[in-house]
């Protein structure tokens, strides 16, 4: 089984890729801004978020190609919002995906652009989503909006806003939580209802896929942290602590290593408990949930 989650994984990041690079290689842009988007969207993040999408879709019986506009579109995102986080006005970091952040090149104003027309360019896919036959613009729609709410005010963007509230202050674990939910949880529940919604899954599932990805969203985000005090410096790109602010709670700092991990594993048998009714069919997603937890970068 883990051989086989392995060639799923390759054969989809490679396509994934290869439909990013087609996506954002004939824009009729100015080349220095084109370059910056594909050098960050393009330096080999793992792609858990349009597989994710694609492993949805995949239950309800539609194929990769049906939903690679959605699924891509939700990869712009997150690296525009990568690129946005990189700013000094935000975490500063010299660092990512084991390569000089976007506007460490490109400079602060070009790093700025190119996370703008990254999330631009998302929704210009998915009114492309709308043009592929077996989904139809009905479900294009509301996949599109679906996306705009995880990654707008109410979602993503309003969850950083609430991180940075709680700088230099301790948040204890329910805000923590919803500090998670916001900011990482909320674009991995979008990838997955995404997919459902795309293939004309029912309430019932989406419903089910959602608190899926927001377990999968928070042992994601509780790793993460452990990664930040134990992770392999050469692996992350960024070094041993990378994040480890002593000013900032984290799962680790409320409740230890082994507690953290202890949580991360809770919340995956959780995300494992949402794919019962789907059967041999949600092997994907079982391991996927399980590969986030044990991951060293
Ligand atoms: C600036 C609008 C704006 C939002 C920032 C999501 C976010 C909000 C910032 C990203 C910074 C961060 C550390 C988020 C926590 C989630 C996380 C670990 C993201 C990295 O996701 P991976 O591991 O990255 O999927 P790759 O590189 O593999 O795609």
């Amino acid at each position: 089984m883990r051989g086989e989650f392995q060639q799923y994984m390759a054969a989809r990041r490679q396509q994934v890729e290869a439909a990013l690079d087609r996506y954002t290689a004939g824009l009729d842009a100015p080349s220095r801004l084109v370059e910056a988007m594909r050098y960050s969207l393009l330096a080999g993040g793992k792609r858990l978020r349009p597989i994710l999408t694609i492993a949805a879709s995949e239950l309800f019986g539609l194929e990769a190609a049906d939903v690679m506009p959605g699924a891509c579109a939700l990869e712009m995102i997150h690296t525009y919002s990568l690129i946005h986080d990189d700013l000094p006005c935000m975490d500063d970091d010299d660092l990512r995906r084991g390569r000089p952040t976007c506007h460490k090149v490109y400079g602060e104003a070009m790093a700025v652009l190119a996370g703008d027309a990254l999330l631009t360019q998302a929704f210009a896919l998915m009114a492309e989503q709308a043009a592929v036959p077996r989904v139809g613009p009905a479900r294009a729609v509301r996949a599109a909006a679906e996306l705009a709410h995880a990654a707008g005010a109410e979602g993503m963007v309003g969850g950083q806003v609430e991180d940075l509230a709680w700088e230099g202050r301790q948040a204890d674990e329910p805000q923590l939580r919803r500090i998670h939910s916001l900011k990482t949880g909320a674009l991995f529940r979008a990838a997955v209802r995404m997919g459902g919604i795309l293939a004309g899954a029912g309430e019932e599932d989406l419903d089910r896929l959602g608190r899926y990805a927001t377990h999968f969203g928070l042992a994601f985000q509780i790793w993460d942290d452990v990664l930040d005090v134990t992770g392999d410096a050469a692996l992350t790109g960024k070094g041993v602590g990378r994040d480890a602010r002593l000013d900032k709670s984290t799962y680790v700092t409320l409740h230890g290593v082994e507690g953290a991990r202890e949580r991360a594993y809770q919340a995956v048998r959780l995300a494992l408990e949402e794919l019962e009714p789907f059967g041999g069919a949600g092997w994907v997603l079982r391991a996927l949930a399980e590969s986030v937890v044990d991951r060293v970068a």
